[in-house]
């Protein structure tokens, strides 16, 4: 069964101007426990003592969630997140030509022998290892399978394939993972960046060649524009290929904003699932079928996770949306009134017609009908 690793802590935190606060941390990793993913990635512990204290406060929670920190291919990382009672390291090691000679300026071999000690050091310490050749995606294949084998051969449990910058399509990532797969024998984890905003759709085809977790955050945040988010994700294995696991999808949209409140960055209406607008209908002929049967215009239903669908009033309404809208206020009306709205809406040049304005011009129309 497909598994969720969840990033918010790590690479959520990455996203410019976020910084969780302990407490923040805490209360997210207690919603994502709840939820249901299978892995919280809570930190890199050397990064601050601040990321440190955090890491091992969610450790120390008993969650059924299994607790990751992000390392990298040193011992002294490892050393943190042994100190942090984590029961996985992520440890990730970029061995593309580029990086090794005009960065790490070290040769693919002697990069093996750094990234295989650092896994067999956490091994003997009795933790679960994920190896990440970073930027797999744009890595070398030969170079990417060389080091995976030799993680493989250390102990590493998984090979993470991360598409660091999101330079893949969908179907290039479906053939990459199937030819990973068959070269390499391990559980393989991927994790989308979402560049061209194709992160949620290359983490399906990666699902779909045999990848068997996926790395996500809430509302996708992560370094420059983010990753795959988890109410996408969740709610695409739901629909499309009916996976059924205990997560509480009513609760994604609690957990969305309260993420966007503690990041500060702001839901945009349009985002597919919690944004604003994910369960607002507009067009008449859309209100008059939704209020038939919400599925004729909704994928799935808004209570689903956690919304609430409403109607827009504008000139584009029928005479459902005016229905709605009055019954929503508990306003009696009469055919003649509910028409007088509607053209109200009709001939409204820019905006929606707000509930106040309903009540306002209920009220006038009424007083003039009771002078006259
Ligand atoms: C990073 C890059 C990373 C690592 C992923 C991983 C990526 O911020 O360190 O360690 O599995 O996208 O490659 O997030
Ligand atoms: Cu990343």
């Amino acid at each position: 069964m497909v598994e969720i690793l969840d990033t918010t802590l790590r690479e959520g935190e990455q996203a410019p101007g976020v910084t969780f606060s302990i407490e923040e941390k805490l209360s997210i990793a207690n919603l994502l426990d709840d939820f249901g993913v299978d892995i919280i990635e809570a930190g890199h512990p050397v990064v601050s003592d601040d990321v440190f204290r955090g890491v091992k406060l969610i450790s120390n929670q008993g969650y059924d969630a299994d607790i990751l920190a992000h390392c990298r291919a040193k011992k002294e990382d490892i050393d943190y997140a042994i100190s942090c009672d984590v029961d996985w390291v992520g440890i990730f090691f970029c061995v593309s030509k580029k990086r090794l000679k005009q960065h790490f300026k070290l040769d693919l071999e002697k990069a093996i022998e750094q990234i295989t000690n650092t896994i067999t050091y956490a091994k003997d310490h009795g933790l679960k290892v994920r190896y990440t050749p970073e930027d797999s995606t744009r890595t070398e294949y030969e170079y990417l399978i060389k080091a995976s084998r030799a993680a493989i051969e250390a102990g590493a449990d998984r090979i993470s394939i991360a598409d660091t910058v999101g330079a893949m399509t969908p179907i290039n990532m479906y053939n990459f993972v199937k030819k990973i797969k068959a070269d390499l024998n391990v559980k393989l984890n991927v994790h989308c960046h979402n560049d061209l905003g194709l992160a949620t759709a290359n983490s399906l085809a990666a699902y779909e060649a045999g990848a068997t977790l996926i790395d996500v955050t809430v509302n996708g945040i992560g370094e420059r524009v983010g990753i795959t988010p988890l109410s996408e994700i969740c709610l695409a294995l739901n629909c499309f290929y009916k996976v059924k696991k205990n997560w509480k999808l009513d609760r994604l949209a609690k957990i969305s904003q309260i993420v966007s409140d503690y990041s500060d960055i702001s839901i945009p209406p349009n985002m597919p699932i919690v944004g604003e607008n994910a369960f607002l209908h507009k067009a008449g002929l859309h209100v008059s079928a939704v209020v038939n049967n919400p599925s004729h215009y909704e994928l799935f239903p808004a209570e689903l996770v956690g919304k609430k669908r409403d109607f827009i009033l504008d000139k584009m309404a029928g005479i459902q949306t005016v229905r709605q809208k009055l019954e929503k206020m508990k306003l009696v009306a009469n055919k003649d009134d509910v028409e007088k709205i509607l053209n109200y809406a009709k001939l409204k040049r820019k905006g929606i017609v707000t509930e106040n304005e309903i009540l306002n011009f209920f009220t006038d129309y009424r007083n003039e009908n009771i002078m006259f």
